[in-house]
């Protein structure tokens, strides 16, 4: 079993649903979910666009990085996520963070996400749910990359 960590957004629709949705799906192949709040956010890095509604999920998986990723990926398109360009609005958007304590490097996929410990909209909720859980490139914890993103 590998502990996992996923950040959820949307901004497009109904926001609010197209999470919990994805929790839904997420419960098929996670075990002992933890959730976070959801927290309205202003896009970041890709111009004027509505504000998003972001979330952590963290759980336990015997899928393979690779495996999960790909069930993330039909979440997404199932909930009629259309990719028309690199950071459109969209009804869901589910990214792998942390997979485990492993770092992974290879084309299509990296874990840690490599830009997760400056957005605040990912560290924040994940904060509440894996605030004590170390990254594997830093060394520091959750709750510590947080605090040093608002010093
Ligand atoms: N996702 C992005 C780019 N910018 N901004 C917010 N507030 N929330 C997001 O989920 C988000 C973003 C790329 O995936
Ligand atoms: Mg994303
Ligand atoms: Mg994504």
């Amino acid at each position: 079993m590998n502990r996992v960590a996923i950040a959820l957004g949307s901004n497009v629709g109904d926001r609010g649903s197209h999470l919990e949705f994805a929790i839904q799906r997420l419960h098929v192949v996670l075990s002992n979910i933890q959730v976070s709040s959801w927290h309205e956010t202003a896009p970041v890095g890709v111009g004027p666009q509505p504000d998003f509604l972001n979330g952590a999920a963290v759980g336990v998986t015997t899928l393979s990085a690779t495996a999960l990723l790909a069930t993330l990926q039909d979440i997404e398109r199932d909930r009629g996520r259309e990719r028309p360009y690199a950071g459109a609005p969209r009804t869901l958007d589910l990214d792998l963070i942390l997979y485990g304590g492993e770092v992974v490097a290879e084309a299509g996929l990296r874990v840690p996400h490599p830009r997760f410990r400056e957005r605040h909209f990912v560290l924040a909720p994940l904060a509440e749910v894996a605030g004590e859980w170390f990254d594997p490139v830093t060394g520091r914890t959750i709750a510590d990359l947080l605090s040093a993103l608002r010093a």
